[in-house]
């Protein structure tokens, strides 16, 4: 485990362990804490000895920061993150296998019992039953007595593609490197969102729903953001999310959110919370670092007040490692896929000559909003060295890949064209 992750949590469990000992020496019972605090003060939770003194209690021992193994044919690595290298999507479907998903942890993928594991309903925004308590609980078996529906949907991070504003833009953004495999589509099943908030019975009333996940708080530059948590409008949580306990038809893997995840088609992969422990649901708008401080647009070309990122833009990608050797005058079939946060894709264009003519692609089998769909391309390289190929895809709302993109400061949604260098020979 990196040094900052292991001084994370001794930092965290002796600020809990300081907490609960000074509450205790006021007659305040470890258990009675947790039940007063909820997540209301997610410090906390962060601790190893309270939290498990919690009804979902989330082992955040020792382990590395990914558990799933990390095949350098199938993954670049990133510290806490893991990207999915796009050569390696050349042999599989439509869906991302779960062993080479890519992975995108703030702190470290946590081991969650499933029969300890709750999700708590809380807040302003339900009409609680008379003599119930102040939330609603449901545990795994709960959820999955409902009626559960299956849902096609990529995950993929707001930063997916920040490499290139450094490589094609000349204006580095900081955050993880990604090249274009910070991003998977997969068959999700779980319970709609929706279903779950009636079953707690949301009021008109509510605005804002917060999700928080189980996963150890998040340190940044030595100030505790606690738990990862951010607010979703209602309209988005009534529409389509889902609450999946499945991923592509076995449970969710502990580094995919296992035993509960959110999933929001199309939005920007931090909408979609690991890990789910609670989701506050608020008559006010909500806040946290999440929408405020971060997944936010910041930069020259943005308004301060620019507001919290929702749908991703369209992105195109080749099924081909960077640098590939082409064999020259021989006619190679190029692959790859293309997607939108907000609709099916109507086009993807190819240039083999740095943008001067583009060619159409051949889509071809799934294409729905909110997934992604697939390509292939004929191509015969006809000179030698190194040269470029450009993909540009549009969607059915007519939104397009442009030639490069405004900076902004963490680098999210990278839409331009990506020029992707191949060697002929
Ligand atoms: N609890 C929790 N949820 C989380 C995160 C996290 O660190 N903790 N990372 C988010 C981000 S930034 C992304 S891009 C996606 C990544 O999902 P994956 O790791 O299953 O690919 O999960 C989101 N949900
Ligand atoms: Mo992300």
């Amino acid at each position: 485990m990196p040094d900052e992750l292991r001084d994370e949590e001794s930092y965290l469990a002796a600020r809990a362990e300081q907490f609960a000992a000074r509450m205790e020496s006021e007659g305040v019972s470890r258990k009675k804490l947790l039940q007063l605090v909820g997540g209301a003060l997610p410090l906390l939770v962060g601790g190893n000895r309270l939290a498990a003194a919690g009804p979902a209690a989330a082992q955040t021992s020792p382990g590395p920061p990914i558990r799933k193994p990390l095949p350098p044919e199938w993954f670049v690595p990133f510290g806490t993150n893991a990207e999915t290298r796009w050569d390696s999507l050349a042999e599989v479907g439509y869906e991302v296998p779960n062993d080479r998903f890519f992975v995108r942890n703030h702190t470290a993928t946590p081991m969650i019992d499933p029969d300890t594991w709750r999700l708590r309903v809380f807040g302003g925004g339900l009409k609680l039953r008379p003599g119930s308590g102040d939330s609603v609980e449901f545990s795994l078996r709960d959820l999955k007595r409902l009626r559960s529906k299956k849902l096609t949907a990529f995950i993929e991070c707001a930063g997916n593609g920040r490499s290139f504003f450094a490589s094609q833009q000349g204006t580095p953004a900081s955050g993880t490197q990604w090249a274009l495999g910070a991003v998977g589509v997969a068959e999700w099943r779980g319970v709609p969102l929706s279903d779950v908030l009636d079953r707690a019975r949301i009021t008109k009333d509510a605005v804002d729903v917060l999700p928080q996940g189980l996963d150890s708080n998040v340190l940044s530059g030595g100030v505790d953001m606690g738990k990862v948590r951010r607010p979703l409008p209602v309209a988005k949580a009534l529409d389509d999310v889902l609450l999946a306990y499945e991923m592509n038809g076995a449970p969710l893997p502990p580094d995919h959110g296992f035993p509960v995840r959110l999933v929001v088609p199309g939005w920007v992969g931090i909408a979609s919370i690991k890990w789910l422990g609670q989701i506050e649901v608020s008559t006010q708008p909500l806040f946290s670092p999440w929408n405020t401080t971060s997944y936010r647009m910041f930069g020259p070309d943005y308004p301060t007040d620019s507001p919290p990122l929702t749908n991703q833009p369209v992105k195109s990608a080749l099924e081909l490692a960077r640098g590939a050797v082409l064999p020259l005058g021989r006619r190679t079939t190029l692959t790859g896929r293309a997607w939108s946060g907000s609709a099916p894709i109507r086009r993807v264009e190819v240039s083999t000559d740095r943008g001067a003519t583009w060619a159409e692609a051949k889509i071809y089998g799934g294409n729905r909003p909110g997934a992604w769909t697939r390509w292939r391309f004929k191509f015969e390289p006809s000179k030698p060295g190194p040269s470029e190929i450009w993909t540009r895809a549009t969607d059915e709302d007519g939104r397009t890949q442009p030639p490069s993109v405004s900076f902004n400061t963490f680098g999210y949604l990278y839409s331009a064209v990506v020029r992707h260098p191949i060697d002929v020979h």
